[in-house]
């Protein structure tokens, strides 16, 4: 199974994404634009593995944990903030991306993701060693044909939970199916 750790969003941020999706969409020739319900932080990628069961330990102990970190959050949740667009390079054209303000709440976030990391990665996962850039995709592979200005409108959302994920193609779409939800407790 392809397995990967993400904050779900709410619906009203999941409507403003999907307002940029369109409009990024309307001044592109190609890409693949992430629907609506996709939507999606994700914390760390895991890939394939068989070890379910492994992971969601691991996970259990972050969520059990995290609250008693040095750095955690005096609540149990905290806000991000929603802020500016940014792109990647990518061979076959350019990943875009809405971005997390620079506040308290990326500096939870980044602890959170830092546990998430490294409880999976002591039980065995090999994940990528990858600089942790925190985005939400809008388009993968894109290309666009004119210069687009997408401005987000402020939007905070708050984080109570992170979810194991699995990731598989339907008919051609990619479906995320929640397997286990995780409070901070
Ligand atoms: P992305 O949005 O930047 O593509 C599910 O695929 C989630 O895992 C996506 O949010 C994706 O990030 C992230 N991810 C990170 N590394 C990945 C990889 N090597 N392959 C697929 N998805 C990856």
């Amino acid at each position: 199974m392809r397995l990967f750790v993400a904050i779900d969003l709410p619906d009203e941020a999941k409507e403003e994404l999907n307002r940029l999706t369109l409009e990024l969409r309307r001044a592109s020739c190609a890409g693949s634009f992430v629907p609506q319900e996709n939507a999606h932080l994700t914390l760390v990628f895991i890939g394939e593995t068989q070890r379910v069961n492994e992971a969601k330990a691991a996970l259990q102990q972050v969520a059990a944990s995290f609250r008693v970190h040095p750095g955690a959050p005096p609540d149990e949740s905290f806000e991000i903030n929603l802020l500016g667009i940014g792109s990647f390079k990518q061979r076959k054209g350019h990943t875009w991306w809405v971005g997390i303000s620079e506040d308290a709440g990326l500096a939870y976030l980044k602890i959170l993701q830092s546990e998430v990391a490294t409880a999976l990665a002591n039980a065995g996962f090999e994940l990528e060693k990858r600089f942790y850039k925190p985005h939400i995709t809008l388009a993968r592979s894109v290309k666009t044909t004119r210069l687009v200005h997408l401005e987000p409108a402020p939007l905070s959302v708050k984080v109570q939970e992170f979810i194991l994920y699995r990731s598989h193609a339907e008919q051609g779409k990619q479906v995320y199916t929640p397997l286990a939800v995780f409070p901070f407790c």
